[in-house]
């Protein structure tokens, strides 16, 4: 799979060359590449944002370069046609099963927006292009932050995890979206580890029965238990 994120931040992406991107960027699964935005702009300033249109708070990011980032970046792709993902708070809730879509994408590009957003007319845009394979804004939660970076982070980390050959990612593509689908009914119990007694707390008897109906019917109590009080809005 290749990603691409543009920000006016690419320093804010360093933390993909660690952990698990970071070893399946190494093992050639992942192609990744973080662009400034700036680089896109052709004033002194290196200027990417003006005021909105109608008023209001804040500034707002002009469409002019991101059109040429992405261009730039479309035109170094061959035959492919990327979806283009907007980080956004007004966006469409990312969710387990949205990361199981784009693991079967080829080309994933993220546009990190700061300040108020970007021009409305980005994403119109790229909508209407023929030689992109959609537009997709997305919000990881209810929660306003300062700009896309950490919502790329996320979601390119949620995908990841799912991609054939990433390490530690021995469950098949059916297996996936079986959890995607379990995710959305219900939370996980608790687990334990050795050792067996912790500062005078121990590990439930059931799990050191050996007896594997008992386990797993325990776990699936526990799971139903924890759904009801952690999130009352699943089941
Ligand atoms: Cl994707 N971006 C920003 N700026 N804030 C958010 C978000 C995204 N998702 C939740 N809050």
């Amino acid at each position: 799979m290749r990603i691409d994120v543009v920000s006016i931040f690419p320093a804010y992406l360093e933390a993909l060359s660690l952990s698990l991107v970071g070893k399946a960027v190494e093992a050639g699964v992942i192609s990744l590449a973080v662009h400034d935005l700036r680089d896109a702009t052709h004033d002194r300033h290196r200027t990417v944002d003006d005021t909105p249109y109608g008023g209001g708070p804040g500034m707002v990011m002009s469409p002019e370069p991101w059109g040429e980032s992405l261009d730039a970046l479309r035109a170094s792709g061959g035959e492919a046609a990327p979806v283009l993902v907007i980080p956004t708070p007004s966006g469409v809730r990312f969710d387990q099963a949205m990361a199981d879509d784009w693991s079967a994408a080829g080309w994933l590009v993220f546009a990190c927006g700061r300040y108020e957003g970007i021009d409305a007319r980005v994403a119109d845009h790229y909508r209407e292009r023929s030689d992109w394979a959609g537009v997709l804004e997305v919000s990881i939660g209810d929660y306003v932050l300062a700009g896309g970076e950490a919502a790329a982070l996320v979601m390119i980390e949620a995908v990841a995890r799912l991609l054939p050959g990433v390490l530690g990612n021995e469950v098949s593509a059916r297996e996936d979206s079986f959890a995607a689908g379990e995710m959305s009914r219900r939370v996980e119990g608790p687990i334990y580890t050795k050792p067996p007694t912790w500062r005078g707390l121990d590990v439930p008897d059931v799990l050191m029965s050996g007896h594997h109906g008992r386990i797993a019917q325990w776990r699936r109590e526990q799971s139903e238990e924890r759904t009801r009080r952690m999130r009352p809005d699943l089941g």
